[in-house]
């Protein structure tokens, strides 16, 4: 059981999720002063305290039991859990409730000259990705080998430099990719951001303070709809 008494909510610290979640956790009520600089910020009307980290370092710290709880997106959660897997470290979280924002889906995207015609057209090539175990499973799943190189950034300049012959990246508008003549072939995984929670169990102080904000969660989910 997690002995201390203030809960710990891990979020991004900046980027496209971070400006959702501060929004989200102020209007469930939490008096927040987050400053740029300040890593670890605390709530000063609930016994809560926010970490502000990397989006890719939120799995881990809620499958380690070092948070209790975490805001990230399920394409970075399912990465860091299959990669965990392989490693034989904790992979374990409770998907407590998907929020609506940070809508996006993993595809397959190749060059717009490219004759795609299903899956099978896409056995042996190599591709450029964040998410090279997502990658694999579907791979796997769908009878064909790939091979990948990682990039954690830029992923659609890839095919057109000669590195890889397509990518696997991150869509959501679609603008991204016409732009570097890419054409989505095969969506792979649909993600949005959720809110999880480690599978250790919390301590009665924290349990009282989970209950307390996650309806209020669900409710400003509910408002947005
Ligand atoms: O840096 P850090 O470790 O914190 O995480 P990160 O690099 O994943 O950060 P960030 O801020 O780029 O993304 C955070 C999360 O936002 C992602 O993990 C997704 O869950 C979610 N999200 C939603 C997206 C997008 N939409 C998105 N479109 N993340 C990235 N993109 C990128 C995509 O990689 C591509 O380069 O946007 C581009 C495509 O956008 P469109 O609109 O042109 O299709």
């Amino acid at each position: 059981m997690t002995t201390e008494t203030r809960l710990r909510i891990a979020m991004q610290k900046s980027g496209r999720l971070s400006d959702d979640t501060q929004s989200l956790l102020k209007r469930c009520g939490l008096k927040l002063n987050v400053s740029d600089r300040r890593l670890l910020a605390h709530v000063s009307n609930m016994p809560i305290d926010i970490m502000r980290v990397r989006s890719s370092d939120i799995p881990g710290l809620v499958m380690d039991g070092v948070c209790d709880l975490g805001i990230v997106g399920d394409n970075t959660l399912e990465e860091a859990a299959l990669e965990r897997q392989l490693m034989g470290s904790k992979s374990e979280y409770i998907k407590t409730s998907p929020l609506n924002f940070g809508g996006c889906r993993l595809s397959i995207a190749m060059p717009e000259e490219f004759n795609y015609q299903g899956v099978d057209s896409l056995n042996g090539l190599r591709f450029a990705t964040t998410y090279p175990q997502l990658l694999k499973r579907f791979a796997s799943q769908n009878g064909i080998n790939v091979d990948f190189c990682m990039l954690n950034g830029s992923v659609e300049v890839a095919p057109r430099v000669g590195l890889a012959d397509g990518i696997c990246d991150l869509v959501s508008t679609g603008t991204t990719l016409e732009a570097n003549g890419l054409k989505e072939v095969e969506i792979i995984f649909r993600s949005t951001a959720s809110l999880i929670q480690t599978v250790e169990q919390l301590s009665p102080k924290k349990q009282s303070i989970l209950n307390t904000i996650l309806p209020r969660i669900q409710g400003v989910m509910k408002a947005k709809e």
